[in-house]
């Protein structure tokens, strides 16, 4: 049988990411799965981009916030802050083909019972909904409408509603896949808060607390939250590149595998 083992945040730990690929009892027919923000705060980015590359059919990713934030630097739309660490991807010779294909990657995956974003989903969405709504978050990113939607999406993004359309629909969309941790009863997104769930602020609520999709979610970005297996919601975050551990899940079986962070020492903020 064909087996899926999905990875957490990997954000340029790219020694990491190899020691614990070694660890995997990896078949040829297994396919890997990285639950986004492959670039920023750890030391080998574009190393990351150019494994991800070369993996072809056999891994798939989803796109983070941090992914995110590399292709609106790249594209002069937004600065890049003093703690970022993608500039090996802007300086390298082969920029175009790295961002060309971090581009062209999904805000959400599905196959079978597994529903794979990066941070989370709104509580009102199902596994089917979600999809439709990623994919109009992907050809936004296509047509280049997107940065004014990531741009809208900040500080407070609109909150979700189905009746949504353009800049604000997409802005709410992105906000959510790539940046929900706790929700408001009213729907609002708690933007600021990155802290463990137990001190989520007053009113607000981990997003799966709420959820009812009709999936198993597999996301990461919640570093504070750490390795967190639900019934129906895996998080897979356990914070490498701060210096603590990279995690793989088999999804057939739930087993774990994990690797100390090999960039601790080097990790920049
Ligand atoms: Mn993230």
């Amino acid at each position: 049988m064909s087996e899926i083992y999905a990875i957490g945040d990997v954000q340029g730990c790219f020694e990491s990411l190899q020691a614990l690929l070694k660890q995997l009892p990896l078949q040829d027919e297994d396919r890997i799965w990285l639950c986004g923000d492959l670039v920023n705060r750890g030391p080998m980015s574009a190393e990351v981009l150019r494994w991800a590359m070369a993996q072809g059919e056999r891994l798939r990713v989803v796109l983070g916030n941090h992914d995110l934030h590399l292709l609106s630097a790249a594209a002069g739309k937004r600065k890049a802050k003093a703690r970022d660490t993608f500039q090996d991807v802007l300086d390298a010779d082969d920029r175009e083909e790295l961002l060309g294909w971090l581009v062209r990657q999904p805000l959400a995956v599905r196959e079978g019972e597994y529903l794979m974003v990066h941070a989370g989903l709104h509580p009102s969405w199902m596994a089917e909904p979600v999809l439709s709504i990623a994919k109009q978050c992907e050809d936004a990113l296509q047509s280049g409408m997107w940065h004014a939607a990531w741009k809208r999406s900040r500080p407070i993004p609109p909150v979700w509603c189905e009746s949504l359309e353009d800049t604000d629909r997409i802005a709410s969309a992105l906000s959510v896949l790539v940046g929900v941790r706790a929700v408001y009863a009213d729907g609002r997104l708690e933007t600021g808060f990155t802290g463990p769930p137990e001190q989520c602020p007053d009113g607000a609520r981990p997003w799966f607390e709420d959820s009812s999709c009709d999936a198993t979610v597999i996301f990461g970005h919640w570093a504070a939250l750490g390795l967190h297996i639900g019934e129906k919601h895996v998080g897979l975050d356990t914070g490498c590149v701060w210096g603590d551990r990279l995690t793989a899940m088999r999804l057939s079986d739930r087993a774990i595998f994990h690797q100390p962070s090999l960039e601790s020492r080097r990790a920049i903020g």
